[in-house]
C-alpha cells in the first residue's frame, strides 16, 4: 500500500483530527513528537498505528526480514544486583546458581559445526569476583575456536561493575575488551530510564545517565550497540515515551545503535508481584509506537524466546524487522521468567520458513547487520 491509499483509510477511519496529524507526519516521514507519541499509546487502535509502523518498516526494508544464527553464553548467573523484576539471579552458595569455568565453556562451544553460527551472544550477572581478565580471557576463547564469529557481549550494567570491580574507567573496560574481541553490545539493563521507577524496580542498578554514558562511550570507541526496554510492569506511557526520546536523542548524537528490543515484563519467579502480563494487543501497539517514534534507529527486533515463535511472526506486520536469532537453546533468562518458550532453538530452516509463512523476505545478517544471504 503507498501512502496516499493509507492515508485514505486513515481518514475514513479515524475517530480523532489530532491522530490524524499524527497519521500525516508519519506518512511525510516527518519526525513525531514526544506528545504525539503519547497520544497515540493513550487513544490509538492497534489496527491505526499497526498500519502505520508497517508501512514504515516496508519503506526502509521492503518485504525484508532479518535474522542471524547465534548462541547465548551465561557465565554465571551469580548477580551482586537483585533487580525485583529478575527471575535469574542466585547467590553464589544457592544450589542453582552456576559459575562456567573457561574450560567449561570451550568444551561447549568445541561441539558445535561452524556453519551453525556467526554470532555468540554473552551475558550473565555482576559476578562479585570474577574479575576483568575472566571476561577478556573469554573473549579470546570463543574467537580462538570459533574465528569466524562474531562477540555480542556484556550489558552497560556489566561493563559499570567491571570498572568498578577492577578500578578501572569505563573506558578502560571498554577498550580491553575490544582488543580481545569485543565486537558490539547487547541491549540489556537499560529496563526503564525514569530515575523514581527504576529506583523502585532495581535499586542498586546502574543509574539511566550512566547507562546511556556507557552507550555513548562505546559508540565513540566504535563498538556497535542495542537498546531495550522493560515495559509491561508499574510502568506509565509516558514513562516509555521518556525511555524512548532519551534513546532517540542519544542516537541523534552518535548513531551507533543498530537495534531497539522491547522486552515484555514476565511475572514467574521474581518478586516484583505484577498479577497480569499486559495483553498480546499492547505488545503489538507497542512494537508498533516504538517503530513509529525512534526514526534514527533502522532495527526493531522481535527476542522470539520471551514471547514465543507465533507471536513474534505476528509482530512482522507491527514494524518488526528482524527475528533474532536461532539460539539453539542456550539462554535461561526468560525460561526463568516464564517465558513461552522453555527450550528456545530454531534451526535456520524453520527462521526461514516462519519468515516465509507471513509472506516476507528473509535475510540472513551478521551481528553488525551485514548481509549474508537473501532467501
Ligand atoms: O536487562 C530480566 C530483561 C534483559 C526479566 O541486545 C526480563 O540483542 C522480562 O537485554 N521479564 C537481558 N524481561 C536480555 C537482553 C537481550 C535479550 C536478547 C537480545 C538482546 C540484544 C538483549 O532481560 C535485562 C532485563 O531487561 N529481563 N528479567 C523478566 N522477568
Ligand atoms: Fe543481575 Fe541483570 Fe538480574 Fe539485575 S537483571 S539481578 S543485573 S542478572
Amino acid at each position: 500500500m503507498d501512502s496516499i491509499e493509507i492515508q485514505d483509510i486513515m481518514l475514513k477511519t479515524s475517530v480523532n483530527g489530532d491522530l490524524q496529524k499524527i497519521a500525516e507526519k508519519v506518512l511525510q516521514n516527518e519526525r513525531i513528537s514526544c506528545d504525539d507519541a503519547l497520544l497515540l499509546y493513550e487513544k490509538a487502535d492497534l489496527n491505526f498505528v499497526g498500519m502505520l509502523a508497517n508501512y514504515v518498516k516496508n519503506q526502509k526494508f521492503g518485504s525484508s526480514v532479518f535474522f542471524n544464527k547465534n548462541i547465548h553464553v551465561e557465565p554465571s548467573n551469580v548477580c551482586v544486583h537483585k533487580c525485583k523484576f529478575c527471575s535469574y539471579y542466585r547467590e553464589k552458595e544457592d544450589a542453582d546458581s552456576w559459575e562456567y569455568t573457561l574450560d567449561e565453556i570451550a568444551e561447549k562451544l568445541r561441539v558445535i559445526p561452524k556453519e551453525a553460527l556467526t554470532e555468540v551472544h554473552i551475558v550473565g550477572g555482576c559476578h562479585p569476583s570474577r574479575k576483568i581478565e575472566y571476561y577478556c580471557s573469554l573473549l579470546q576463547l570463543v574467537k580462538q575456536v570459533l574465528p569466524h564469529v562474531y562477540i555480542k557481549a556484556f550489558t552497560a550494567v556489566e561493563i559499570e561493575y567491571m570498572a568498578k570491580l577492577n578500578d578501572l574507567s569505563v573506558k578502560e573496560v571498554l577498550s580491553m575488551l575490544k582488543d580481545s574481541g569485543l565486537d558490539a553490545m547487547p541491549g540489556g539493563g537499560a529496563e526503564i530510564f525514569d530515575e523514581k521507577l527504576r529506583a523502585e524496580i532495581c535499586p542498586s542498578k546502574t543509574l539511566s545517565a550512566d547507562w546511556l554514558a556507557i552507550h555513548k562511550q562505546a559508540h565513540l570507541l566504535g563498538i556497535e550497540t542495542n537498546a531495550t526496554i522493560l515495559y509491561g510492569h508499574r510502568e506509565t506511557f509516558a514513562n516509555r515515551v521518556d525511555h524512548l526520546n532519551r534513546l532517540r536523542t542519544l542516537q541523534d548524537e552518535t548513531n551507533g545503535f543498530n537495534a531497539f528490543i522491547p522486552l515484555k515484563y514476565k511475572k514467574e519467579n521474581n518478586v516484583l508481584g505484577i498479577e497480569r502480563e499486559l495483553p498480546w494487543t499492547e505488545d503489538l501497539r507497542n512494537f508498533s509506537i516504538t517503530r513509529l517514534f525512534l526514526d534514527n534507529i533502522p532495527h526493531l527486533k522481535v527476542y522470539w524466546p520471551m514471547l514465543g515463535k507465533d507471536f513474534s511472526q505476528i509482530t512482522l506486520d507491527y514494524g518488526v524487522d528482524d527475528f533474532d536469532g536461532t539460539i539453539n537453546d542456550s539462554t535461561k533468562i526468560y525460561s526463568m521468567a516464564g517465558s513461552v518458550e522453555k527450550r528456545p532453538c530454531l534451526t535456520q530452516d524453520e527462521m526461514i520458513s516462519l519468515i516465509k509463512d507471513g509472506n516476507k523476505t528473509p535475510v540472513e545478517r551478521d551481528t553488525l547487520y551485514h548481509i549474508i544471504k537473501t532467501y
